[in-house]
């Protein structure tokens, strides 16, 4: 019964206690987008190990995580010059339970690639930086540090001359604990998925210098890559400066010819209308109207379709949006044992979302960075256009219809699981406490 495997399922994503930490949310001009966090975020497929770092510097994983290669359903809007923000979370299922492990010393970079087409692909060239920090030796912080700092919030600033489009947005965190030789870094990656609303359009032109591949842009043996934490810096004296990992940031210079004066609007990948709740991206629709009771039990069991849908897309950060919808289901099933086959009735949804786990930091790219001026002039004007969130209650009013009675049909549908709420577990981050002892007895 379908009911098992989905009991099968949440037992699964109950056991993530094994925390590095993964990126779930995704925030524009402050606005958490969607509902249920992961809304236009790509997510690994495995809830078990979903905060894993890729180790692999040469696998497709390094574009956008575990199972980032496979696009999500929608792009969300963001205007030009917008802020977006990244969540990252220790235990990716909790919200407020920390960033990292203060032991996972790093770079912290936020990289971008414009895509063709929706389902372009990730892995390969044509990515660039639009921020990136190693080591601060004046504050003696490393950027991870500082993330822990902000609640694992990492904010950045859309260039304003990027042209209007569809964009990946990869953060990327780094942790150095366990370098030796032999073992590479850990990298926490994921994408959101955004399309810029701009007035600028036309080719994005990125200096070869500044455009890498991603797997391909990082090796083994680059200084920056290799860097010792405790040999190079925690022990050194005086300190070696950390080099920073990839590119130069590439800043697009404004470029009034480019400006088409009118601002490109998303014509594919947004989220439809007829969303009535969300969960990362899926999205619950209105069960057919009716009037008999065949309709009123064939509106429940189209219910739990969707409900069970939710489940069997059940991202790392959770489905507590899945459960609003399956006590939806529960209420259209009272109402249809209550032999009211007049429906659906007017109800609320309320999404279940998480409250950020702190206030929005600033953009962390926000301040004059010079710009790449190949052929810039006076700055074109750029329209800000600030993105509404999905509304959060829906009251659905159907229209009247005539009450009829019939037999009751076989089609029972059951409840679903709701433990996921539940979830009390504390996730203990043991990663590399014995191979950063390693590390440090190796260089000594
Ligand atoms: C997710 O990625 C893992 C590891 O690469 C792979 O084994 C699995 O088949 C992927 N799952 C999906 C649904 O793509
Ligand atoms: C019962 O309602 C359904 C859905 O509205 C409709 O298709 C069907 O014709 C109705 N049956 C009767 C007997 O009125
Ligand atoms: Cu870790």
């Amino acid at each position: 019964m379908k009911s098992f495997a989905i009991l099968g399922l949440a037992a699964s994503w109950f056991t993530v206690v094994q925390a590095h930490t993964l990126f779930t949310t995704l925030y524009i001009n402050d606005v958490k987008q969607g509902q249920g966090d992961g809304t236009c975020v790509r997510q690994s497929k495995d809830l078990a190990h979903s905060n894993s770092p890729i180790r692999n510097l040469l696998s497709d994983d390094m574009a956008c995580g575990v199972n980032g290669t496979t696009p999500v359903n929608w792009f969300c809007p963001a205007g030009a010059g917008a802020k977006l923000t990244f969540e990252y979370r220790l235990n990716p299922g909790q919200a407020g339970q920390g960033f990292i492990d203060k032991s996972h010393k790093g770079p912290v970079a936020v990289y971008a690639k414009r895509l063709s087409s929706l389902d372009a692909a990730a892995a390969g060239p044509g990515w660039f930086k639009l921020w990136g920090e190693g080591y601060d030796m004046e504050a003696d912080k490393w950027a991870t540090e500082k993330i822990i700092d902000t609640n694992g919030l990492i904010s950045i600033q859309i260039p304003t001359a990027l042209p209007a489009g569809n964009y990946l947005f990869r953060p990327e965190v780094v942790a150095m604990h366990n370098v030796t030789p032999e073992v590479e870094p850990q990298f926490y990656v994921g994408c959101a998925q955004v399309f810029v609303e701009s007035s600028v359009t036309g080719d994005l032109d990125i200096p070869s210098e500044k455009s890498v591949s991603i797997p391909g842009y990082l090796q083994a043996n680059d200084p920056s890559v290799s860097y010792n934490i405790y040999k190079d810096e925690e022990y050194a004296d005086p300190k070696k400066p950390y080099p920073m990992m990839g590119p130069e940031p590439f800043v697009p210079a404004a470029n009034s010819k480019a400006s088409s004066g009118k601002v490109v609007h998303q014509t594919e990948g947004e989220i439809p209308d007829s969303c009535l709740l969300l969960n990362a991206n899926w999205c619950g629709v209105e069960v057919p109207s009716y009037n008999n009771l065949t309709g009123c039990w064939d509106a429940v069991k189209e219910c739990w379709n969707q409900a069970n849908a939710c489940w069997a897309e059940l991202v790392p950060s959770g489905g507590r949006n899945c459960e609003v919808w399956g006590d939806k289901c529960k209420d259209l099933d009272a109402h249809c044992s209550a032999k009211d086959f007049n429906g659906p009735p007017a109800y609320k949804l309320k999404s279940n979302d998480y409250p950020a786990p702190g206030p929005i930091p600033a953009a962390l790219n926000a301040e004059a960075v010079p710009q790449d001026t190949s052929s810039s002039e006076v700055p074109g004007k750029t329209q800000v256009i600030a993105t509404s969130p999905v509304s959060v209650t829906v009251v659905v009013v159907p229209t009247p219809s005539s009450t009829l009675l019939e037999s009751i049909p076989d089609f029972t549908p059951r409840p679903t699981s709701t433990t996921q709420s539940s979830q009390t577990s504390k996730s203990k981050p043991n990663c590399g406490g014995q191979r950063r002892r390693e590390a440090r007895r190796n260089w000594s």
